[in-house]
């Protein structure tokens, strides 16, 4: 694979105007995993108008076929797939197996929407007057401008591409500026699979300037977002001037019950991989562990020495299962939170320090780190660390477990352990969160049910499933008159 990567732009592969680039570096080594356009609006502006002019031709492709192009990228996905995933190790730094799984996620995103693509269902329904057929259809909206994080380079960008192209519309991305050699991988894939010039265009470059290209571009008519929840408030109040649909997927604070009757040694393996699993880089990642009193000290122990024996290292060495964090920020950011958390009176039981053995002395590695004794109002329980951080809450009984899991800003994932059907049901009812686990942990949701949160972890929207269609088509409503005389709904109706 070359070094030197560029913007696809109605259907070339081009540099940004100005002539600028930036270096990608491996957050494990530092090693250079590619020079990338570093582009302006200029070239936003480009992409934009061949989505537009693409969008014309594009939406008229019936909806089978469209899912077709995708069909052929996911089996492409299938071929690649060991390649894509060792280069997005180099590029984000998580373990090879977790990035197999992130290319596997394209890959289901792709066969499901292919199918997709044979149903996109409306609605038929009676209607109030004779002679008279009533249907709603989803029609394309137009250009969609999306804007995808580095923790899932490839996961996230298809959950909004594919939908998005079979929909009908057509799409400019701006890849993460951490992760773009996985997105220019898909374009090449999209290319190979017979997806015509300008329908899908790619644009290198900063949230500060291409990111608000999109959002400022007339001609963007949805806007679909992951990412953190300050650059989510922006994007909202830009795309609401406007009047953009915007989707937005924002972050969590995502806990794990696990009560007294639970199976503690299950319990304790979803904790490790939901906490220090992607470094803990994920939106879904569990960064709160509540704990029922009976069972605190002995979890608390069995915890506390699984974590510590959790290996570090570079993610392309099979024998590792935690990698480093995206970047020496990212790390400052995990660090400060340690801080934070020491100061408010949280006990530091585990790791809280930078992880230098050997060569991982040349990486953003952190140790996976547990604080005992937090309580609900720290800032450690309340806010989003992104980092390998575990926040352990003593709690007195199940009610006292919902009430602090929901004693929260966000509401994404969640997860309850216990062997108790009825509790169980209770908690699904009761929990305020967009996923819910029982009995597993708050990673690992599947792209064919709906994937989001409420409180501010959103603005409503659900990716995955068919849920997306609903951010990247429009309802039309469509009434057929064969009375052959005017008939006045609500007025020529028989009381
Ligand atoms: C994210 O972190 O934004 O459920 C996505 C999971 C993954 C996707 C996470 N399938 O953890």
């Amino acid at each position: 694979m070359s070094h030197h990567f560029q913007n696809y732009v109605a259907g070339k592969w081009v540099p940004a105007k100005s002539g600028k680039t930036v270096e990608n570096r491996n957050p494990a080594d530092d090693g250079l995993v590619g020079v990338f356009p570093d582009s302006a609006a200029e070239d936003l502006n480009e992409a934009v108008a061949a989505a537009r002019d693409a969008y014309g031709r594009w939406r008229k492709v019936p909806a089978p076929a469209r899912a077709l192009k995708i069909q052929r990228a996911g089996e492409l996905m299938r071929e690649r797939k060991e390649e894509i995933s060792r280069q997005m190790t180099r590029e984000m730094g998580k373990v090879v197996a977790e990035t197999r799984g992130d290319t596997q996620e394209g890959i289901d995103t792709a066969f499901y929407m292919a199918g997709e693509g044979r149903r996109l269902f409306g609605v038929t329904t009676p209607v109030e007057l004779p002679d008279k057929f009533g249907m709603a259809v989803r029609r394309p909206i137009g250009v969609a401008g999306l804007i995808t994080p580095w923790n899932f380079p490839m996961a996230i960008p298809t959950w909004k591409v594919f939908p998005a192209l079979v929909a009908g519309d057509t799409v400019v991305i701006k890849p993460a500026t951490y992760t773009p050699a996985t997105v220019c991988e898909l374009g090449l894939i999209l290319e190979e699979a017979g997806v015509p010039p300008g329908v899908f265009n790619i644009v290198c470059g900063s949230g500060g300037t291409v990111g608000e290209a999109i959002l400022g571009h007339p001609d963007v008519d949805v806007i679909s977002f992951t990412g953190s929840s300050a650059v989510g408030r922006r994007i909202n109040e830009v795309g609401g001037k406007n009047l953009k649909r915007v989707s937005l997927e924002l972050g969590g604070k995502n806990a794990q019950i696990v009560l007294a009757d639970a199976d503690l040694d299950l319990a304790l393996e979803g904790v490790l991989w939901g906490a220090y699993g992607t470094t803990g880089q994920r939106c879904t990642a569990t960064s709160r562990l509540i704990l029922e009193e009976k069972i605190h000290d002995e979890f608390v122990n069995m915890l506390v020495g699984a974590a510590a024996a959790l290996k570090l290292g570079n993610g392309l060495d099979e024998s590792f299962q935690v990698g480093p964090l995206v970047s020496a920020a990212q790390r400052e950011t995990v660090h400060s939170y340690v801080d934070v958390g020491k100061e408010e009176g949280a006990e530091l039981a585990l790791g809280g320090e930078f992880y230098e053995e050997g060569e991982c002395k040349k990486g953003f590695f952190y140790k996976p780190t547990v604080f005992l004794g937090v309580k609900p109002t720290m800032r450690i329980a309340r806010e989003e660390i992104f980092g390998p951080v575990l926040s352990v809450l003593k709690v007195g009984d199940a009610d006292e477990a919902i009430r602090v899991l929901n004693d929260s800003s966000y509401g994404l994932s969640s997860s309850i352990y216990t062997r108790d059907v009825n509790l169980a049901f209770r908690a699904v009812e009761d929990i305020e969160a967009g996923i819910t686990y029982v009995n597993g942990p708050t990673i690992g949701a599947e792209v064919h049910l709906p994937f989001g949160g409420v409180k501010d972890t959103g603005n409503g929207h659900r990716e995955g499933s068919f849920t997306v269609f609903d951010i990247f088509t429009e309802w039309k409503s469509v009434y057929f008159d064969y009375s052959g005389k005017l008939q006045r709904a609500q007025i020529d109706v028989e009381e």
